[in-house]
């Protein structure tokens, strides 16, 4: 059993990656300051003794090394981020602040207390618009967005960190992470939370430009033993990873599932099609799977479960 330490752990993907290190037997040490996360996420974690919360800000200086000083965990996964890439362009300073210094932070408590790995969530959003298709780990980087460039530098910090004061860096480059708890309230969420959201309210959903577009959707319960792979198994080495599953399935695709299972929902409306949209966007599973991970839930049965399973209680 291991002690890991969550930054992010009230988020969509930090949430998931708690419930799995605690379903595996691994105590957690949660860290979140609910910019973005959300109590209601851990409401199975908060039951369980081995899950410990900490309320806190760990892009403020000192705060996460003090805590690290205080928990001593094995590993810790950095989750914690301004996840939107919208939210990037409109702020790029709180970006620089919250995706490229809260992980130099997260280096500087590795380095001083002695963390021997760090599990970091960078984003498929590092490749920009490469042409490779699929997408290796080898493929030039042109981030497109101040979200892709600052996850690209803290990989690299990191990185250069774990080199110099040894200890292992694991980058986890997330494609398009979709699943419940993913919050469908901006324009620019994901998209199978926002047709999520609308076919369940009975709201036909809009496909911009003509639903031919193709993305490789992985679900987040996926990602969550991921990431808990990178932190817990013994013998990894230093290294960026793609966590995909190296599909592509349209937007017309899912537009179908969704309409299968709502019928009495009016069909979808089409818009002229965003600008800077990607056409296609698909990984290269190839260097994960060498590290044992290979997605197991297909895009079908994980919206599935997103349409049977009811959004996530407000709790008191
Ligand atoms: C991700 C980012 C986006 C941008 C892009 C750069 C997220 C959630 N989005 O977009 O901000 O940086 O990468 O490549 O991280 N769509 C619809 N109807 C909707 C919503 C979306 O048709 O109501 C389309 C959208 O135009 C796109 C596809 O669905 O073609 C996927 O959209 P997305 O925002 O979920 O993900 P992505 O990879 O395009």
């Amino acid at each position: 059993m291991a002690k890991i330490l969550v930054t992010g752990a009230a988020g969509f993907i930090g949430s998931h990656t708690t419930d799995c290190l605690l379903g595996e037997g691994h105590a957690v040490v949660g860290v979140d300051n609910f910019r973005t996360g959300r109590k209601e996420n851990l409401a199975t974690a908060l039951r369980s003794p081995a899950f410990a919360l900490h309320v806190k800000d760990v892009a403020a200086p000192g705060v996460l090394a003090a805590l690290v000083a205080a928990e001593r965990p094995d590993a810790i996964i950095h989750l914690a981020a301004l996840v939107s890439v919208q939210e990037s362009i409109a702020n790029p300073e709180l970006n620089f602040s919250l995706n490229v210094q809260a992980s130099q932070l997260v280096a500087e408590a590795a380095r001083l207390h002695g963390v021997g790995r760090v599990v970091f969530a960078s984003s498929a959003a590092i490749y920009g618009d490469a042409a490779e298709r699929p997408i290796r780990e080898s493929a030039e980087k042109r981030p497109v967005s101040p979200y892709g460039a600052a996850k690209l530098a803290s990989e690299d910090l990191l990185l250069g960190h774990g080199a110099c004061y040894g200890f292992t860096v694991r980058c986890q480059r997330y494609f398009n992470v979709f699943g419940t708890r993913q919050d469908p309230a901006s324009p620019y969420s994901g998209v199978i939370s926002i047709f999520a959201r609308n076919y369940r309210e009975g709201k036909p959903v809009t496909l911009f430009g003509d639903g031919r577009q193709t993305r490789d959707f992985i679900a987040v319960r996926d990602v969550a033993r991921a990431n808990a792979l990178a932190a817990t198994r013994p013998g990894l080495t230093s290294g960026a990873a793609n966590i995909c599953t190296g599909r592509a399935t349209s937007l017309l695709d899912l537009a179908g599932i969704f309409a299968a299972a709502h019928p009495g929902v009016g069909a979808p409306v089409h818009r002229p099609a965003r600008a800077g949209d990607i056409l296609h966007s698909l990984g290269d599973p190839a260097a994960a799977a060498a590290l044992g991970f290979t997605a197991r839930t297909g895009v079908a049965e994980g919206l599935a479960e997103l349409i049977s399973e009811p959004p996530v209680p407000v709790l008191p």
